[in-house]
């Protein structure tokens, strides 16, 4: 019984809720524990199940609301979806840039927003991301990092990563704060995120991502989009920013051709 409930549960429920689901089901391990606790009258197990219960509802709460949705409605949001009906977008050509344009292009600019996501954490890059900040500081160009509340895998996860590097925690803004400047900058940088720029959860209702708030990068000038290959992210839902005429794909692991960027910028 407990299994077809838990099947029925959270089979319907795909794309980015699922975060949401594993953090529910979390927090409902720590309640498990802590009412074992009771029947076994154990006091490690109730405080200890209590601790997690109540973090992962905090959490569950929180990315709910970081999507712009309630828990409720992401429950039973999964119910009447129809997958094909969610993957319809509007496609086009692609446009790729090689290292050496996108160096000139990062180069000769005024102000850099770099979008950092999973696909920086899968590759290390953030010591290469810092250095080429850097670089470009020297040149005189305005960088900062825009940080999407549910980017990577774990809460805070871009900014743990980028600490790591050393970043100045200063240049770092959260999606309400930058969002906005994204009018005035020339280039942003899309270092392996994909989901939190998807354009479908601003536009298309069918969309599973469709209410969660994005990083407007589509406001900017220019764009490069560094990723390995048109995979889709964690979401599983196409993006059509890859088609955007601002767009340029940069395809390749985040960590190596960075390493490029830095070699090329050294040398302009
Ligand atoms: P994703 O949408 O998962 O996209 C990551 C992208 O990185 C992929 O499209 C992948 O494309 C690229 N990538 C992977 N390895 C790479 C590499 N070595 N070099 C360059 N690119 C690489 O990531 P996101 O934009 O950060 O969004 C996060 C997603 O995870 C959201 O849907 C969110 O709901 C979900 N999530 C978040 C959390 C928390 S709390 N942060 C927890 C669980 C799930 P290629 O394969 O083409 O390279």
């Amino acid at each position: 019984m407990g299994g077809v409930l838990g099947f029925s549960g959270v089979f319907p429920i795909g794309g980015a809720d699922m975060p949401v689901i594993i953090a529910l089901l979390n927090a409902f391990t720590g309640l498990a524990a802590s009412i074992s606790g009771f029947a076994l009258n154990n006091n490690a197990m109730i405080v200890s199940g209590t601790l997690v219960g109540a973090s992962g509802t905090i959490l569950t709460f929180l990315m709910a609301k970081a999507m712009n949705r309630s828990v409720f409605n992401v429950l039973l949001g999964g119910f009447g979806v129809s997958s094909q009906k969610a993957q319809e977008m509007k496609k086009g050509n692609i446009q790729e840039i090689s290292v050496q344009d996108a160096s000139i292009l990062l180069s000769y600019s005024n102000n850099v927003i770099i979008v950092p996501g999973y696909g920086m954490a899968v590759s290390g890059a953030q010591n290469e991301v810092h250095e080429l900040e850097e670089l470009l500081e020297k040149k005189g160009v305005n960088v900062k990092y825009a940080i999407h509340p549910v980017a990577g895998r774990m809460p805070g996860h871009m900014n743990v990563l980028l600490a790591e590097a050393k970043v100045d925690y200063s240049k770092l803004y959260e999606m309400e704060q930058i969002n906005p400047e994204f009018k005035n900058t020339d280039v942003v940088l899309i270092i392996g995120a994909n989901d939190i720029v998807n354009p479908a959860a601003k536009n298309n209702p069918n969309s599973p991502l469709y209410g969660m708030p994005i990083l407007e990068v589509d406001q900017a000038q220019n764009i490069i989009f560094m990723k390995r290959s048109l995979r889709p992210g964690f979401a599983g839902i196409e993006n059509e920013l890859f088609f955007n005429p601002k767009t340029r794909m940069l395809f390749g692991d985040a960590k190596e051709t960075l390493k490029k960027i830095i070699s090329e910028l050294k040398n302009i």
